[in-house]
């Protein structure tokens, strides 16, 4: 059985880098992580890869290179979480005691959950895609690739999601890579999405309404999809807000994002999680709201942020500082403004950089308008930000751009006066 004083669960962007920053404060042996898998994706490169930008070899590398050295990576998988007596379990039958508990275990992709989507990814050359999973995310290039003509259709589900720009980015992608094929016209392309909205925060989504418009692709909001019938190239939807009002198109394509939700280990812990089962904490804080010595970062925390590694980059800041705090047993926490980003990509050399905070308010960096399709944007994606990832955030270096944020104020500053 093992004892530390900071156990994280999850080795994941979030667990990986606040791992980085703990081992770094508190010295080598003081943090282990619980982590299963012997890879880890930069899963924002996932976009990339359906567009043919980039390949799933270079999206991952090996958990052990990018867990922090000076700490105990324990594989395996978490079972069970008993927060009253400050004790995890793991399926090895291990026993782990902890100081402090950080809980960074992402969020599951749940395709089983929509009735004949799974079996419709695992037929033999199956034109259904998906660049959620590393399993399909290959498989939507090369099906676009192989396209002839008829219905393309894009789904965004009834459930949280992470990064809830991907599922247009890549039919943005999608259309621009037809229209440079000179294929355009032998497709209709259409995004149905479950929200009432194509995108939460208003000064982002008016700009995409005008990109859809421009583009000539369909939006749909409130449609759901609620089954796929694989043999006849069938995806079946359902009005949220008229839940008798179905129906059913034909699919040349189809990209599905799978319902998502936080990991059943954690649900089951009901003194841990809220009804949806994500991790009970204080939105500003990122402290569990009774046990004070459980913390929540990244997918599986209830902070009502959009999820996404850019909300986590400023989240790890505050996380690591307020864990500090409770280990000294001083009183100055900082808060979280639930900053977040996303990078939407709308095709091969264009990018409208979304940032805003809790109350959904525009939170830009760079001292020029974000809400306008830009290449600089794109580059920013595209080459950039993996690297800033690889080299700064796995190692607790990134908290988020607020600082160039503050050095591009004063740029501002100057120019108005
Ligand atoms: P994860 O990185 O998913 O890690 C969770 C870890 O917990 C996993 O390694 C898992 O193995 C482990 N785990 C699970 N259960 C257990 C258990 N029982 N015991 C131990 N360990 C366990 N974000 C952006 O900011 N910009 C983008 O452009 C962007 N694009 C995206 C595009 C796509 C297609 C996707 C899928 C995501 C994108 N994101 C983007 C979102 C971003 O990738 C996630 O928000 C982020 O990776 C979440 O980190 P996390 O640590 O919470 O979870
Ligand atoms: C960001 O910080 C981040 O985390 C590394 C991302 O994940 C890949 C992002 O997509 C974005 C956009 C940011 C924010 C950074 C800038 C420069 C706006």
């Amino acid at each position: 059985d093992f004892k530390c004083k900071v156990l994280v669960v999850g080795g994941g962007t979030g667990g990986c880098s606040i791992a980085a920053k703990l081992t770094s404060k508190l010295g080598t042996n003081s943090v282990i992580i619980v982590e299963p898998n012997d890879s880890h994706y930069y899963q924002p490169m996932f976009t990339m890869i359906g567009g043919g930008m980039k390949t799933l070899r270079e999206s991952n590398y090996a958990m052990k290179t990018v867990l922090p050295k000076g700490a105990t990576w324990l594989k395996g998988r978490v079972t069970l979480f008993d927060p009253i007596n400050g004790i995890v379990q793991t399926e090895n039958g291990s026993k782990i005691d902890y100081d402090v508990l950080v809980l960074a275990l992402g969020m599951e992709l749940r395709y089983e959950k929509i009735p004949g989507l799974q079996e419709a990814l695992d037929m033999p050359n199956s034109n259904v895609t998906s660049i959620y999973s590393p399993k399909y995310v290959e498989r939507h290039y090369e099906v676009l690739q192989k396209f002839d003509k008829g219905n393309i259709i894009f789904t965004f589900p009834a459930s949280p999601v992470k990064c809830p720009g991907a599922p247009q980015k890549i039919c943005y992608i999608t259309e621009d890579y037809l229209r440079r094929k000179n294929k355009r016209q032998d497709a209709k392309i259409i995004y149905n999405t479950a929200l009432p909205v194509i995108f939460g925060v208003k000064y982002f989504a008016d700009a995409l309404w005008k990109v859809v418009k421009k583009r000539d692709i369909e939006v749909n909001t409130s449609l759901n999809l609620i089954q796929v019938i694989p043999e006849k190239n069938i995806a079946v939807f359902q009005n949220v807000t008229k839940p008798e009002e179905k129906l059913s198109i034909e699919y040349s394509i189809l990209h599905a994002v799978p319902p998502q939700v936080p990991p059943k280990v954690l649900s089951e812990c009901k003194d841990l999680t809220n009804d949806a089962g994500f991790v009970n904490v204080h939105k500003d804080y990122l402290q569990h709201i009774k046990f004070a010595n459980i913390f929540a970062i990244g997918d599986c925390s209830s902070s009502p942020n959009s999820k996404t590694m850019a909300a986590i980059a400023s989240q790890s800041n505050v996380v690591c500082h307020n864990i500090m705090t409770f280990l000294n047993g001083t009183s100055e926490q900082i808060t979280y403004d639930g900053y977040a980003s996303c990078p939407l990509v709308t095709g091969y050399d264009k990018c409208i950089m979304a940032e805003f905070d809790y109350d959904l308010k525009p939170k830009e960096t760079f001292p020029f308008a974000q809400n306008v399709e830009r290449f600089s944007m794109f580059l920013m994606k595209r080459d950039v930000l993996p690297l800033l990832y690889w080299k700064l955030m796995l190692s607790g270096r990134w908290n988020g751009p607020e600082f160039m944020r503050k050095i591009f104020s004063i740029v501002k500053f100057n120019k108005q006066q």
